[in-house]
């Protein structure tokens, strides 16, 4: 890529991860491929066959690899040595950052260590998109990894118009000053133009800690600050409905969930859980409140079956390797307890699964359980909503996790209320076919207009608009 063409992007996406991942084959030789998620497909309209580059990290620690093209994106690594992923990522990400804007489920670690290379390596990502970006272009910065990244860019490049978007929740003025580096934090956010939340709350959140930690000027979602107006809003996300109901309409799909239910054993409710093993997502709660009901005999086993799909996720955490244990023992007594040779009673998938598979699990489940006690959004619940076209299914939904603000006809539950959950949890059991159909068909309506289009279209509109 010669230099003439470096700085020429008039739409820059900058994210910890490139929208592909690397795969070496066995010669040694390296390829990409897209990535599965969902980011992908919501941004490529506005980066691809326009010049567009995406800013991100291979995946893979060491040098960064030279930029190359892919799927009409401009692709720029941005490289990460072994100790940047331990201290930036695994560290200050996913140990302090990840466990204080959830509520502080687990206990955050602060590390002065962890701090420095957190911003060393914002520095680094923002110094590439700098690079990249054309004169005034619009450059949009992702989620949690990344919140100094608009200050840094701001100062080394003042022409452009820059968001900011932050894909989990962003907490309250007392939970959040625990952070020993809480103004800098602020600041580097401070040098966007708009900030997109998932929630409301989150805006709000943040337009409080401007005005008392750092005794700004704000009013609404709009705070003055360094002579600009910085404007703070929730763009709740989605998923690709259109996309995914198509996927979990296709004939092979709908025979594969009929064919899951027989391998289960043909029971009369399958309830199923999906999600990364993260201690976020609830799902020991799942799993006691499930061992409740089989001791009150209000289920029985293996009639009723509970599918948990736990995705392997951030296995060098020390809190994810602690939770991973605890709930393989909980599952480990209630099949010793609840088993029978004709099946256990959990069925239990600590892997990933193809996207098809998922889609003939969702189309498969009675009841679909989400009780995170913190979640941005939670796109688990948007999907299995967008895959029943057949109005069949219940949700049961956590309160505390984005989706509940739009999901609205899910049995909503507290998932530290236990006899709550439970509760809901037989309601959605013993649902009559007619009302739950009818909850289901205005979710689906919901998401039909706000999918995943509409946020990244939204989104995009609003920061045009800054640019103006
Ligand atoms: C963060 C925020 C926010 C899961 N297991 C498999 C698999 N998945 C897919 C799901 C879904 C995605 O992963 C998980 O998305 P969530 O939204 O549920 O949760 P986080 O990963 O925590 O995402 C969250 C999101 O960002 C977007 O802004 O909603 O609140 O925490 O799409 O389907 N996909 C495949 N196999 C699996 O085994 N193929």
């Amino acid at each position: 890529m010669g230099d003439k063409q470096r700085s020429e992007s008039p739409v820059v996406v900058v994210a910890n991860r490139l929208p592909v991942d690397q795969v070496v084959a066995a010669d040694g030789s390296v390829s990409w491929t897209r990535s599965p998620g969902g980011l992908v497909t919501a941004l490529e309209p506005f980066v691809a066959g326009r010049g567009g580059a995406w800013v991100g990290w291979s995946g893979k620690a060491g040098d960064a690899p030279e930029p190359f093209e892919s799927g009409g994106m401009h692709l720029v690594p941005v490289g990460l040595s072994e100790d940047d992923v331990d201290l930036y990522y695994e560290g200050f990400s996913n140990a302090s950052l990840w466990p204080l804007y959830h509520d502080v489920v687990e206990k955050p670690e602060y590390h002065r260590t962890w701090w420095n290379a957190y911003v060393q390596v914002n520095r680094r990502f923002a110094e590439k998109a700098a690079e990249v970006a054309a004169e005034g272009a619009i450059v949009w910065v992702h989620d949690y990894q990344l919140q100094l990244v608009p200050a840094m860019l701001r100062q080394l490049r003042p022409d452009l118009t820059i968001g900011f978007f932050l894909h989990i929740p962003f907490p309250p003025y007392e939970l959040f000053t625990q952070l020993p580096w809480r103004y800098a934090i602020v600041e580097g956010l401070l040098g966007a133009d708009l900030i997109g939340f998932q929630m409301p709350a989150g805006a709000s959140n943040f337009v409080q800690l401007a005005r008392r930690l750092h005794d700004l000027p704000a009013k609404g979602s709009t705070i003055s600050y360094d002579g600009r107006t910085i404007t703070a809003k929730a763009f709740p996300i989605s998923i690709d409905v259109a996309d995914f109901e198509s996927l979990a309409r296709r004939p092979e799909v709908v025979a594969r969930a009929q064919e899951i239910r027989q391998e289960l054993g043909n029971p009369e409710k399958v309830i199923l859980g999906v999600d990364r093993l993260d201690y976020t997502k609830g799902i020991a709660v799942r799993l006691e409140v499930f061992l409740e009901l089989l001791e009150d005999e209000l289920v029985e086993a293996p009639s009723t079956v509970f599918v948990q799909v736990a995705t392997p996720s951030r296995e060098r955490v020390e809190h994810y390797v602690t939770m991973r244990e605890t709930i393989e023992q909980q599952v480990g007594h209630i099949n010793g307890v609840f088993g029978s040779t004709s099946g256990p009673a959990v069925h239990y998938f600590n892997q990933s699964m193809p996207r098809e598979e998922l889609a003939a699990l969702y189309r498969a489940a009675d009841v679909m359980l989400v009780t995170p006690y913190r979640d941005g959004m939670n796109l688990v619940a948007k999907e299995y909503v967008a895959a029943r076209s057949d109005n069949g299914g219940t949700l049961v939904l956590s309160e505390f996790a984005g989706a509940a603000a739009e999901l609205k006809q899910a049995y909503l539950v507290n998932p530290h209320d236990k006899d709550g959950v439970k509760k809901q949890l037989l309601r959605a059991l013993r649902a009559e076919p007619a009302e739950s159909a009818k909850a289901m068909k205005a979710m689906r309506r919901h998401l039909a207009k706000h999918d995943l289009e509409h946020w990244a279209g939204s989104f995009f509109a609003a920061l045009q608009a800054e640019a103006q």
